[in-house]
């Protein structure tokens, strides 16, 4: 197997608006993150990703972008950035960009000029429509509610958008937006930035018929008419062909839609596409039919089988990466474990969980704290423009019955303002994010949860965070290993095994409240390496979200 920087690192996404204000004008800014590069440098990252910089009108949190050449004012400027790569080489780590190319916004340039009339030379940058018997061009839902299609009276067509309307998708199938898009990337890539997290991927290539859906089934409409679409590979193998190839840059595409099954299309050794893809099998595991809004349960079976199936597939030929959560979720500890009662415990199982199963480890502004979601309660406390649009048709469809309280329960488990509330540094007001007044308020926890606490805490999730890296970085089993999960009888009880050159570790973890017996023999060559409770281990019994780690 080949070996790269990108296969050994461990990333770290930084959701800038929300990590640290330097000017206290509420919005997390470049000089800010400058600020908080010895933080992250003593956690062991070594790639940053950060979400979208670029001049927006914020209507999507900057992935709506009117200007890919500038930074957003909000953010600083085009010195703090190039001060902001200095300072993150300077500490032997990489950086990698947003890349937002399924859509602009529609205040950039293109759209403006596209929208004027139908033989401007940008129209068919974009996707446009005119109406079918005064009807819509067909029936496709956009990602945050109501129709993909918004009229625009000017030219008296439409325009497709699978996110807001501010957010108009591009076409991919005319070779100036490709272009384009090359430009782009050529540009910030010859400033020195390290590779590209690429939103929405997979999405592309749109059907050129434009069939309609047939089923209200979210998820099935992204598979079925949205994701893979039919010139997707050979946009990939172009763009890799005329940027990637020709710098030492990873890829990573968001590959919202992308099964298991066709993974090897997109990160295949022999593809010459991309280097890896974030799935979403366990993001989209307690998403009901009309998605996020409408939770439903799941088995931690089906968990485990997300990251088994995707780590089968790619076992030969590909390479695969490992997150559970970003800046579109709610928090992972307050997901997939319990915020509680184990909220200690259970924030370091899942960071043991990142940092061992094969792959690359992404980890999230704040779980190496373990933040958590928050309990906003009422509707003015929110900004994220998805949760409002759901608010505006929930409230619709309920002719007169909207129950906002119940409405609100919901948006506290799974909102993406969850993920979104500003960065816990201190215990000072809004948690030493900013000086002024947060964009979006913090999370009141921030008076015990907060890095400052952590850093004087042996015990803290943050140390432990550190101690998993320092061990990951000793040995390249972690990384290069292979990798056997085994399963027994009691179902919270994951265990797997990687091997490398004749070295073996062995991770055990218990995804439950409850005591569980281990139904395995620790073999007497093992050495306990780490484990999140403090005192000795108890032979055959597992507490509750117990994680050990072993070396053989
Ligand atoms: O959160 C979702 C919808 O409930 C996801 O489906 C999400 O929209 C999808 O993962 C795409 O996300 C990316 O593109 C969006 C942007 O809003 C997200 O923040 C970004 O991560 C449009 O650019």
């Amino acid at each position: 197997m080949r070996k790269t920087w990108w296969k050994e690192g461990i990333i770290y996404q930084i959701y800038p608006r929300s990590f640290k204000d330097s000017n206290g004008d509420g919005v997390g800014d470049l000089q800010g993150i400058i600020s908080k590069l010895d933080h992250i440098q003593a956690l062991g990252i070594d790639i940053l990703w950060l979400s979208p910089i670029y001049q927006s009108p914020n209507d999507d949190n900057g992935y709506d972008i009117s200007d890919y050449y500038r930074i957003m004012d909000d953010f600083g400027s085009m010195e703090d950035f190039d001060l902001l790569l200095e300072e993150i080489h300077k500490r032997g780590m990489r950086l990698l960009m947003d890349l937002v190319v399924n859509h602009t916004s529609d205040e950039h340039m293109w759209f403006q000029e596209a929208r004027k009339s139908k033989d401007n030379p940008y129209r068919d940058y974009y996707v446009w429509k005119a109406p079918v018997d005064g009807e819509l061009p067909n029936n496709w839902p956009s990602f945050f509610g109501g129709s993909a299609w918004e009229y625009d009276d000017l030219t008296e067509e439409y325009y497709l958008h699978l996110f807001t309307r501010k957010q108009p998708d591009l076409n991919w199938e005319n070779p100036k937006v490709r272009q384009e898009v090359y430009d782009i990337m050529r540009f910030w890539l010859d400033k020195g930035v390290d590779g590209f997290r690429m939103d929405v991927i997979s999405l592309l290539s749109k059907q050129q018929d434009f069939p309609p859906v047939t089923t209200d089934n979210f998820q099935e409409i992204i598979l079925k008419h949205y994701a893979n679409g039919p010139r997707i590979h050979e946009f990939l193998q172009e763009m890799y062909e005329e940027v990637l190839h020709h710098y030492d840059a990873v890829s990573i595409g968001e590959g919202v839609g992308i099964p298991a099954e066709k993974a090897l299309e997109y990160v295949g050794d022999d593809r010459k596409e991309l280097d890896m893809i974030y799935h979403f099998g366990h993001m989209f595991i307690d998403h009901g039919p009309m998605g996020r809004m409408d939770p439903t349960a799941y088995s931690l079976s089906s968990f485990y089988e997300v990251f088994e199936s995707w780590d089968n597939i790619l076992a030969e030929k590909g390479w695969g990466s490992i997150y559970l959560g970003n800046h579109d979720f709610p928090r992972m500890v307050s997901r997939f474990g319990d915020d509680q009662a184990y909220w200690k415990e259970s924030a370091k199982l899942l960071a043991t969980l990142v940092l061992t199963l094969r792959g690359t480890p992404t980890i999230y502004q704040g779980d190496e704290i373990g933040m958590t979601n928050v309990p906003f309660n009422s509707i003015e406390d929110y900004r994220d423009v998805e949760l409002f649009n759901a608010f505006q048709s929930s409230k619709g469809e309920s002719n007169g019955q909207f129950n906002v309280q119940a409405f609100i329960q919901v948006a506290q488990k799974q909102g993406r303002d969850n993920a979104r509330t500003p960065m816990q540094w201190t215990d000072e007001v809004h948690g030493g994010f900013t000086k002024g007044s947060p964009w979006i308020k913090a999370n009141p926890n921030f008076t015990y949860i907060n890095v400052e606490a952590q850093q004087e805490d042996p015990d803290s999730i943050f140390h432990y965070y550190r101690k998993l890296i320092g061990i990951r970085k000793k040995d390249l089993a972690w990384i290069y290993g292979d990798q056997t999960v085994m399963r027994g009888e009691v179902e919270s009880v994951y265990r797997f095994l990687r091997e490398f050159e004749g070295r073996k570790k062995y991770v055990v973890l218990n995804f439950s409240n409850h005591i569980q017996s281990m139904h395995w023999e620790i073999p007497v060559e093992a050495k306990l390496l780490l484990s999140n409770y403090s005192d000795e281990d108890r032979g055959g019994e597992l507490r509750p979200w117990e994680a050990r780690i072993y070396e053989m």
